[in-house]
């Protein structure tokens, strides 16, 4: 698993042919997991709005108004529920996400303790996503059975102070690397469709491809632009710059799951198949990502039928699998 690549390396993959790119990466997808199968995640937003940070893209910051309710830490029983459905629909992995900066201490920390051990029982993956968290923080959520942490970057160092002020791309990559320490696996990616240019993108990858170890999961977010924050009039994006920048993700992470996160209501079937030819092996599905739309359960298993793509049942990473055999 190579993690010193050049910016100017992915550069020279992001900018080739794009077919060429598409075998490279689809080969590459074959070599390390198994082809024609894609993980069902699902989302929770456990703590919705108010959020202090002032992230330009995200509807639940208190800077700006668009219209989120907001809605207090859910406790454990409510939770519960939520997660038993979506493993009866098939996910494998229950995410929850809070919109604070940080995890916080007491009261409400243990709350999510206890809701992390009742979802580690059903014995799904159990991945939190809660803004900053300190060492001492991961180690308790590791311990309850947190199995992934997610912390995006969200696009590269040079363009994500146009995007957020409140917080640094450092304080991201310290998170990143206590996550990393308490032995959580590592859920991080970005989002495109924010006005950033072709470098920003590499930039993205060049930081994601370099982080030692890869992370185990790479979310691609497109846009979903929510009225009332300042990216509400973002051009659309070109759902070829998802498909170009999924390619580059899984050749240079060829180990990691890509996720086709966020926008998949605004990307077309034929989009979405690309993505999942470019080497995308996961998607969220249900109703909700965390408080916009995504695309209906039914029409959802419609596609995966219409592609013949099973839901996968056990992730495994190459470093847990002793032989490893190209699939034809
Ligand atoms: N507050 C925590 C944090 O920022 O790490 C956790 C929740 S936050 C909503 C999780 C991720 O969702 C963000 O890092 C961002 O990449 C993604 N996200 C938020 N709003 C989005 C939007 N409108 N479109 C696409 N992705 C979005
Ligand atoms: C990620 O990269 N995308 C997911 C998950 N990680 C937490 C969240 C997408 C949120 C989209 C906006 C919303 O629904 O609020
Ligand atoms: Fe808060 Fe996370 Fe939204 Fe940023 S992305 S405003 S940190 S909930």
């Amino acid at each position: 698993m190579r993690t010193d690549w050049t910016r100017q390396q992915v550069a020279a993959l992001y900018h080739q042919p794009f077919i060429d790119l598409l075998l490279q990466a689809q080969t590459q997808h074959r070599r390390f997991h198994p082809a024609n199968e894609v993980q069902m995640c699902r989302l929770l937003s456990i703590k919705t709005g108010g959020c202090p940070e002032d992230c330009a893209y995200c509807p639940q910051s208190a800077h700006y108004s668009a219209g989120v309710e907001r809605e207090p830490l859910m406790n454990c029983d409510a939770i519960l529920p939520a997660a038993r459905r979506a493993k009866a629909d098939g996910a494998t992995r229950f995410c929850m996400g809070a919109a604070w900066r940080q995890a916080p201490s007491g009261r409400e920390f243990d709350s999510v303790l206890e809701t992390v051990r009742a979802v580690a029982a059903l014995e799904m993956e159990v991945c939190c996503t809660l803004g900053m968290l300190t060492e001492s923080q991961a180690r308790q959520l590791k311990e309850a059975g947190v199995t992934a942490y997610n912390h995006n970057l969200d696009s590269s160092p040079e363009f994500y102070s146009r995007i957020i002020s409140t917080r640094t791309y450092q304080e991201r990559l310290d998170t990143i690397a206590a996550v990393r320490k308490a032995g959580i696996t590592v859920c991080c990616g970005g989002i495109l469709g924010m006005g950033e240019s072709e470098d920003d993108r590499i930039g993205l990858l060049h930081q994601l491809a370099t982080l030692d170890p890869h992370p185990e999961s790479v979310p691609i977010n497109m846009l979903v632009r929510a009225d009332g924050t300042p990216l509400e009039d973002s051009p659309d994006l070109d759902p070829l710059i998802m498909v170009r920048t999924i390619a580059c993700a899984r050749i240079l992470m060829p180990d990691s799951m890509v996720r086709l996160a966020a926008g998949r209501k605004q990307m077309s079937r034929e989009a979405i198949l690309l993505c999942f030819l470019a080497g995308a092996n996961s998607i969220f599905t249900g109703e909700r990502l965390l408080t916009t739309p995504n695309p209906a359960p039914d029409e959802d298993s419609g596609l995966l039928r219409d592609l013949g793509l099973k839901a996968m049942q056990q992730v495994v990473h190459s470093h847990e699998r002793p032989i490893l055999e190209v699939q034809k």
